[in-house]
C-alpha cells in the first residue's frame, strides 16, 4: 500500500504540474481528490490493514492529500499569474506607434465670404432674414416694380412654375415680405440661392447666391446709402480701399448706382484682373423705389430706404482667383480642401 500511495502522489503531482490551463486542474482535482477518486478508493481498503499498519498508512494518505492540495493550490495560482501576465501583454498599447490621419473637412469658399460679410452686417446692427426659393410673382416682380412687359421677366431668362408661381430670380422678395411684415427702422439683409434659365459656363450657372440688403426708416438719404456701402466694402477688401459709385438704372431703386472698387493689383491703371479698367464692380444699389414702398403699405412721404444686391459667386472667385463658377457646385475634394 505504500508503494502504491507513493506512486498516486508521484502521477498526481507530475499531472498536476502538467495541467495548462485552470480547466484542465480542476478536472485533475476532481480525479485526484474527488469520491472516485484513485486516493478516494485506496482509503477504502484500509480496513484490510492490520491495526499496527493503519495508522501509519493513514498518516500517510493524509500527507498525499496534503501534497496534492498543495501542489493545485500552486499550480493554480500560477496559472493565475500567467493568465493575468498574458492578458496586460495583449492589451499593451504602443504609444509610439504612428497615428492613424483624420481627413480634415473645409469650410465651403462660398460659405466662407457670405459668412464673413454677414458678421460685418450684423456688426451694424443688421437681421439676417430668408424666405421661400419658390416664390409668387408678385413678390418677385410685381412689387418690385417690374411690370409685366418688363425683360427681365421674359419665360427665357426665370423658371416659371405656373403662371403665377416661378423660382425667385433675386432674394429682393424676401425684402417685400419683410417690408409687410415688420414696421420700420428695417435693417435686413437676405443671403439666398436665386434661379436664372442661363446656360452652365464659366461664369454662369442657373443657381447661384445673392446678398440682398434693405434699409427703410424715416430720413434714409443717399448719404446714409454711401456711407453704410463704403465702410462695408473697406471692411471686406481693407481700409486702404478705394470706391467709387456710378450711375445706373434699376426698376425697383431711384436713384440707382453700381459700387466699384479701385483694382487692387494695379490701383487703376487697368491690368489683367480688373480687365484693363482699373475698376472692379461689387455691387448694385439704391434708394428703394417710392412705389415699391407704397406698394409694401409704407407712405413714401413719411419714410425712405435703400437697397443693395450683391452677387457671391462674382466676389468669392475674385477674391480666391477661381476662374470657372462650375468648380463651386462639383464637389471636388481637391478644389474644397484648399480653403
Ligand atoms: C427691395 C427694393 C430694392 C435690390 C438691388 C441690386 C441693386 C443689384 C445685382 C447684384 C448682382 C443682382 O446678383 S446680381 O446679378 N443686384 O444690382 N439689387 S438694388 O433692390 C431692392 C431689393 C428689394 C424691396
Amino acid at each position: 500500500m505504500k508503494s502504491a500511495l507513493e506512486a498516486i502522489r508521484a502521477r498526481a503531482l507530475e499531472r498536476l504540474q502538467n495541467a495548462d490551463d485552470l480547466a484542465a486542474l480542476e478536472e485533475a482535482r476532481v480525479q485526484l481528490l474527488g469520491k472516485k477518486g484513485e486516493l478516494t478508493a485506496i482509503l477504502k481498503t484500509m480496513g484490510q490493514l492490520s491495526p499496527e499498519e493503519r495508522p501509519v498508512m493513514g498518516q500517510m494518505a493524509n500527507e498525499v492529500r496534503a501534497a496534492i492540495e498543495e501542489k493545485l493550490a500552486a499550480r493554480g495560482a500560477a496559472l493565475k499569474a500567467a493568465m493575468a501576465e498574458q492578458k496586460l501583454k495583449m492589451e499593451t498599447i504602443d504609444v509610439t506607434l504612428p497615428g492613424k490621419p483624420i481627413r480634415e473637412g473645409h469650410r465651403h469658399p462660398l460659405n466662407l465670404v457670405l459668412d464673413e460679410i454677414k458678421e460685418i452686417f450684423l456688426g451694424m446692427g443688421f437681421d439676417v432674414v430668408s424666405g421661400p426659393e419658390v416664390e409668387l410673382d408678385y413678390y418677385n416682380f410685381e412689387a418690385l416694380n417690374l411690370p409685366p412687359d418688363h425683360p427681365a421677366r421674359d419665360t427665357q431668362d426665370t423658371f416659371y412654375i405656373t403662371d403665377k408661381v416661378l423660382l425667385r430670380t433675386q432674394t429682393s422678395p424676401v425684402q417685400i415680405r419683410t417690408m409687410e411684415q415688420r414696421k420700420p427702422p428695417i435693417r435686413i439683409i437676405a443671403p439666398g440661392r436665386v434661379y436664372r434659365s442661363d446656360a452652365v459656363d464659366a461664369t454662369h450657372s442657373p443657381i447661384f447666391h445673392q446678398i440682398e440688403g434693405l434699409v427703410v426708416d424715416e430720413g434714409i438719404t443717399m448719404s446714409d446709402l454711401k456711407g453704410c456701402l463704403e465702410t462695408v466694402i473697406k471692411r471686406l477688401y481693407g481700409e486702404d480701399s478705394v470706391v467709387r459709385f456710378r450711375p445706373h438704372h434699376f426698376p425697383f431703386t431711384e436713384p440707382s448706382a453700381e459700387v466699384d472698387v479701385q483694382c487692387f493689383a494695379c490701383h487703376g491703371k487697368g491690368c489683367r484682373i480688373c480687365k484693363g479698367e482699373g475698376w472692379i464692380e461689387i455691387l448694385g444699389c439704391g434708394m428703394v423705389h417710392p412705389k415699391v414702398l407704397a406698394g409694401c403699405g409704407l407712405d413714401p412721404e413719411k419714410y425712405s430706404g435703400f437697397a443693395f444686391g450683391i452677387g457671391l459667386e462674382r466676389i468669392v472667385m475674385r477674391r480666391f482667383a477661381v476662374d470657372d463658377m462650375r468648380l463651386f457646385y462639383e464637389n471636388d475634394t481637391r478644389f474644397l480642401e484648399q480653403f
